[in-house]
């Protein structure tokens, strides 16, 4: 701050100069103007005019001098407020700032906080799940003891499920109609070799025709891959009402057909995917007795416009095809019995039980396909043609909907429609 009073006494002393002039009653403005301060000996006036002439300037340089001199003190205020600021702030920070150790140890401490925030985090998950979890398998228990209820209060009803079995009995299903049956229905019969009686569903229309039948397909509700004794005692279920599948069983089949003196039909019934109808009637049926390995024969095609699929089918493949594809004579083959012409075992790839040759044209003991059309990837090992078969209507890869095979005595066959017993002309007959 030294500069400050120096200027001011320096401005001060001009000022006390120019005052001694004047009080030496010198007019400043009456002296004549001197340029040659040294030329001539000054006097009081001139040394007073020579300063006066310069004194306007050297006020301004002084006033600016003071401001310079004015800013730079601010200046230096200024900044002597940023040091002991920045001076304050580096204390405060010295005094703030943890020594090194416990910097390390908080910072660790923060880690470890964070690292249990992630791992509650990730338990609250875990927990939400399993709580899902539990959730679930509380519905899952609430249904199923909902079923359980449902199942017990049905147990604890009496069995509705009973079944009318008819009166009358008979040797087989038209000597129960010929001594007045006149409603289909379950009805025991009891073959002329027969040693016990057994329960048949008899088809019986409004001409009197008492059908026995021996094979149902309907759903595929039943699986017909069964095994020897299975096919030779019967499977499936016998219905009052026709609303299930069975295959009566080869033996009761053989004393069937082979108990009547009269000869038998077989009537094949079968119905397609598209809602058609047809039939197929062979005449002098007969399966014979076990030891023959219930060996299928018959007479001739009695006709039917399904076509004589039992005669074997020309597939186009060999030459030899209807040979090999025809029935019959052949002898019943199951999965565990191979009584086929076939290398192989025709009854094990195609999982049924059937008069297999080698194979087959006609297989209503097939695999039951949803649809019909089937390809040799849905029949699955070796895509054997496997399903319900009757190749002179429906060639290949295709599977019937409903099937039923019955037995009536040839002479019955014609009866209401006006035709002589043999006739082979047979468009529409039977279908009750
Ligand atoms: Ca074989």
């Amino acid at each position: 701050m030294a500069p400050y009073p120096l200027a001011t006494a320096g401005a001060l002393l001009l000022l006390f100069s120019f005052a001694s002039a004047q009080v030496r009653g010198d007019s400043l403005s009456s002296c004549t103007q001197n340029d040659g301060f040294g030329r001539y000996c000054p006097t009081t006036c001139g040394v007073a005019d020579y300063l006066h002439s310069y004194m306007s300037g050297v006020t301004r340089d002084l006033d600016y001098l003071q401001k310079e001199l004015e800013t730079i003190g601010n200046f230096t205020r200024g900044t002597e407020e940023e040091v002991f600021y920045m001076k304050d702030s580096t204390t405060a920070a010295q005094k703030s700032s943890p020594g090194d150790t416990y910097y390390k140890k908080s910072s660790n401490m923060l880690n470890d906080v964070f690292r249990f925030q992630e791992t509650i985090t990730a338990q609250e998950q875990q927990i939400l799940d399993l709580q899902s979890v539990i959730s679930s398998n509380e519905r899952r228990m609430a249904d199923l003891k909902q079923l359980a209820f449902q199942l017990q209060q049905k147990c604890s009803e009496p069995c509705k499920d009973t079944v009318e079995i008819k009166p009358t009995t008979g040797t087989d299903c038209q000597d129960v109609a010929n001594k007045g049956a006149t409603t289909s229905g379950l009805y025991y019969v009891k073959p002329a070799k027969a040693t016990a009686q057994f329960l048949v569903y008899c088809e019986i229309d409004g001409f009197g025709r008492g059908f026995t039948v021996i094979q149902r397909r309907r759903d595929g509700s039943v699986d017909f891959k069964k095994d020897w004794v299975q096919y030779k005692e019967g499977f499936g279920y016998l219905s009052p009402d026709d609303t299930t599948e069975f295959w009566l069983g080869n033996e009761k089949i053989h004393l069937l057909s082979t108990g009547s003196t009269m000869p038998i039909v077989l009537r094949i019934e079968l119905t397609d995917w598209e809602g058609n109808k047809r039939h197929a009637d062979y005449a002098m049926f007969r399966v014979g007795p076990e030891a023959d390995m219930y060996r299928l024969t018959y007479g001739y095609f009695f006709g039917g416009d399904a076509g004589d699929a039992f005669d074997g089918y020309d597939f186009g493949d060999d030459p030899s095809d209807k040979f090999y594809t025809s029935h019959n004579g052949m002898q019943f083959s199951t999965y565990d019995k191979d009584n086929d012409k076939y290398d192989g075992n025709c009854a094990l790839q195609d999982g049924s039980g059937w008069w297999m040759n080698r194979c087959h044209a006609a297989h209503l003991n097939g695999k039951y396909y949803q649809g019909g059309r089937y390809t040799a990837k849905d029949a699955g090992d070796g895509g054997y043609d496997n399903g319900i078969i009757w190749a002179t209507w429906h060639n290949r890869w295709y599977s019937m909907k409903e099937t039923s095979m019955k037995l009536i005595p040839v002479s019955r066959i014609t009866a209401g429609h006006g035709q002589q017993a043999g006739a082979k002309q047979f468009g529409g007959l039977g279908d009750s």
